[in-house]
């Protein structure tokens, strides 16, 4: 997520828990590595400061009943998502639902714009992309583009230069849509012409959100931006892109925290599914590495039958789940997209450390997974218990791979099995301090 900084940060955590021995030395070694990559993020040093010290005295004040090792990370999670802020969502409550796009020029306001439709439109809202970009040359067939990409309305005036006009003309349009999503024109700064300009638009258009779109590479001066937009135009959210390319991002996120605006959404990508909701809990546990049952599983809801997941993650929680679902959680995952992708939220997978030149080789053993399951019969697949030498035989035979490949498989699983238990029957707080206590 942070590329380089959460790798450091995990880097950290790795370092700590491997420890034999967990004292104040190696606490203070933890924290000073955690400050220096917080401020590498970009975070304000006054913040870090604070943080690092805040996460200090609770573990000297909590060390009297549990051993340091297993409520260091627990309270450095606590402490970050405190840091990020309470999660705020977008909850669309009538219709249409309009929802006004705002930013500076090449800070993702078009992407944004095509992420939103197609975010929305997969959860089963008709939508329609609206093209009030009068500044920017092709804008208009930039946003056309991309709705026929994704297979939502658009609309917009190709010829008409005052935005106001556009939307008196169109607005008998909107009410066929259950939300509309409002490309605006960028400046280089926020200026009295771009102020004057979204203030007309908001007057006319009368949208239920206004969010400005920033690109997370300011780091913390997100703050003066966002506390900019907010008091010309009272932003009613934030979305933060292009975390994936900065280290900055966190800076950017913490420094959003301290305008009256909350971050909604952000952008982790180019591609257009490489968006989601801001939540600051999920967020954090995905940085320190704990992985994020509930974020796969939506992510994989997405492209397969809801019904048969909700069955699958069910039974895996329960700690029921046998290769049949685990065959179908396969073809899912290959489905939603590269495994590297995945990896970060696939539970505890995260704190394994792959190298990059691994990733491949995985995918390909995904698919050999898949073989393999395909050659065993219904019982096997129920009962995995009963696969005995001679079956492994010829379910290796059937598949045409090596004997090892199906142990492999059962290995896999097993492992499967275990944590998907160990996450369903804990909260996350919880797995940290058993993780604290484990030797990785
Ligand atoms: N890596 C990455 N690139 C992004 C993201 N969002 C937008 N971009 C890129 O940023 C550039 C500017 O985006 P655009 O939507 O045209 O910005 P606009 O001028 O505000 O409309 C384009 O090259 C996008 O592909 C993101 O989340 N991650
Ligand atoms: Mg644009």
């Amino acid at each position: 997520m942070f590329g380089r900084i959460g790798e450091a940060i995990r880097e950290s955590i790795r370092k700590l828990l491997s420890r034999g021995y967990v004292g104040e030395a190696e606490l203070n070694e933890f924290l000073t590595e955690l400050e220096r990559s917080l401020i590498e993020a970009d975070v304000e040093l006054g913040i870090a400061k604070e943080l690092i010290m805040k996460i200090r005295e609770r573990v000297m004040k909590e060390r009297t009943k549990l051993p340091l090792r297993q409520i260091i990370i627990p309270i450095v999670y606590d402490e970050l998502v405190a840091l990020l802020g309470e999660r705020t969502e977008v909850i669309i409550d009538r219709k249409p639902f309009k929802i006004l796009l705002v930013g500076l020029f090449g800070s993702g306001k078009t992407t944004t714009a095509g992420k939103l439709a197609l975010y929305y439109s997969k959860r089963g809202y008709k939508v329609a992309l609206v093209c009030l970009d009068v500044v920017r040359p092709a804008a208009y067939e930039q946003l056309e583009q991309i709705s026929r990409k994704i297979n939502v309305g658009f609309l917009g005036d190709e010829f008409e230069k005052d935005p106001s006009k556009i939307i008196r003309k169109l607005s008998n349009k909107f009410s066929k849509y259950d939300i509309i999503i409002v490309d605006s024109s960028g400046r280089d700064a926020l200026n009295d012409e771009m102020i004057q300009e979204i203030k007309q638009v908001r007057e006319e258009l009368k949208p239920q959100e206004i969010l400005l779109v920033l690109s997370a590479d300011i780091g913390q001066q997100a703050k003066e931006e966002a506390q900019a937009f907010h008091e010309a135009l009272g932003i009613t959210g934030i979305i933060v892109t292009k975390l994936d390319g900065t280290a900055k991002g966190g800076g950017a996120l913490v420094a959003c925290k301290h305008t009256n605006a909350k971050v909604k959404f952000i952008g982790t990508g180019e591609h257009l599914d490489e968006i989601e909701e801001f939540e600051p809990k999920k967020f954090v546990a995905r940085l320190l590495g704990i992985g994020d049952l509930e974020t796969l599983m939506r992510k994989v809801e997405e492209t397969v039958e809801k019904e048969r997941l909700e069955h699958v993650a069910r039974k895996a929680i329960k700690g029921g789940m046998n290769l049949k679902d685990l065959y179908d959680q396969i073809q899912a995952m290959q489905k939603v997209g590269p495994l590297n992708k995945l990896i970060s939220f696939i539970p505890g997978l995260s704190l394994v450390k792959l190298p990059k030149e691994a990733l491949p080789m995985q995918e390909e053993k995904l698919k050999k997974f898949a073989y393999i399951i395909q050659s065993m019969t219904p019982e096997e697949r129920e009962n995995p218990k009963i696969i005995n030498a001679s079956r492994i035989r010829r379910i290796a035979r059937g598949a045409g791979v090596k004997e090892e490949d199906v142990r492999e498989l059962l290995s896999f699983y097993n492992q499967m099995n275990k944590l998907m238990k160990m996450f369903g029957s804990q909260d996350v707080s919880k797995l940290l301090k058993r993780l604290g206590g484990t030797k990785l």
